[in-house]
């Protein structure tokens, strides 16, 4: 519960923090997570203030639709002006482990078209290092064993997340017991791997800005 009052604090402070930048012709970055699912059921009050929404994953489509803001299709629209996601870790240099919620293809996809991404999350989430949340990784079905014996060369641990498919229709394995000291170069090292669609670290693309829900309230930080 208390970690729950936290994230539906940092979800209002989103919320506070982007409303003057709205306009009719605003379409906003939304992504996925319980934290994000605050913020939208905190932005429908304010759906008649923007355009729409281009979701990070079809749970939080839904979601969107149920209150009442338009879902909007990547591709019938530009860039973006606003990315508002949560993470699983983040760390001092605004590097994400995202991917906890099965939704990191779509998140790093729409993450990546836009302008400013504010992260929204509680104190647990803040990290020295990298690794200690198992970082996830999305895989083509036929290719999981060599992915996973790839991941193994490298240092980790991969374990299958059974019975999870994602909304691109592949599967996630979960790789364990390796921290990761240097996030950007084990973005690429895992970008080169045949078969593995998306890894959850978020270091070339990281957090601009960042929310942080504490017990003695909403810290912002900036990059
Ligand atoms: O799966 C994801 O990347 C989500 O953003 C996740 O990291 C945050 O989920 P939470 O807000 O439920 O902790």
């Amino acid at each position: 519960r208390h970690q729950d009052e936290m994230k539906r604090a940092v979800a209002q402070a989103a919320l506070d923090e982007i409303r003057a930048q709205l306009d009719r012709q605003t379409v906003l970055g939304v992504g996925s997570g319980s934290t994000v699912n605050h913020f939208i059921d905190l932005l429908g009050d304010y759906r008649h203030y923007f355009d729409g929404a281009v979701a990070s994953s079809e749970a939080s489509a839904e979601r969107l639709r149920r209150n009442g803001i338009t879902v909007l299709d990547l591709n019938s629209v530009g860039p973006l002006p606003l990315y508002i996601d949560g993470a699983d870790e983040i760390d001092d240099d605004f590097c994400m482990i995202k991917g906890g919620g099965a939704a990191l293809t779509r998140e790093k996809i729409v993450a990546a078209c836009s302008e400013h991404f504010i992260c929204i999350a509680d104190q647990t989430k803040r990290v020295p290092q990298l690794g200690t949340f198992p970082l996830p990784i999305e895989v083509i079905p036929m290719a999981r064993s060599h992915v996973a014996r790839q991941t193994v060369l490298l240092g980790f641990d991969p374990v299958y997340r059974e019975g999870v498919i994602t909304d691109n229709g592949n599967q996630i394995l979960d790789l364990h017991s390796l921290m990761i000291e240097d996030p950007g170069a084990m973005e690429t090292r895992l970008n080169d791997i045949t078969g593995l669609v998306t890894n959850g670290i978020f270091a070339h693309r990281g957090a601009d800005t960042l929310l942080l829900g504490t017990e003695l309230g909403v810290e912002r930080h900036v990059r």
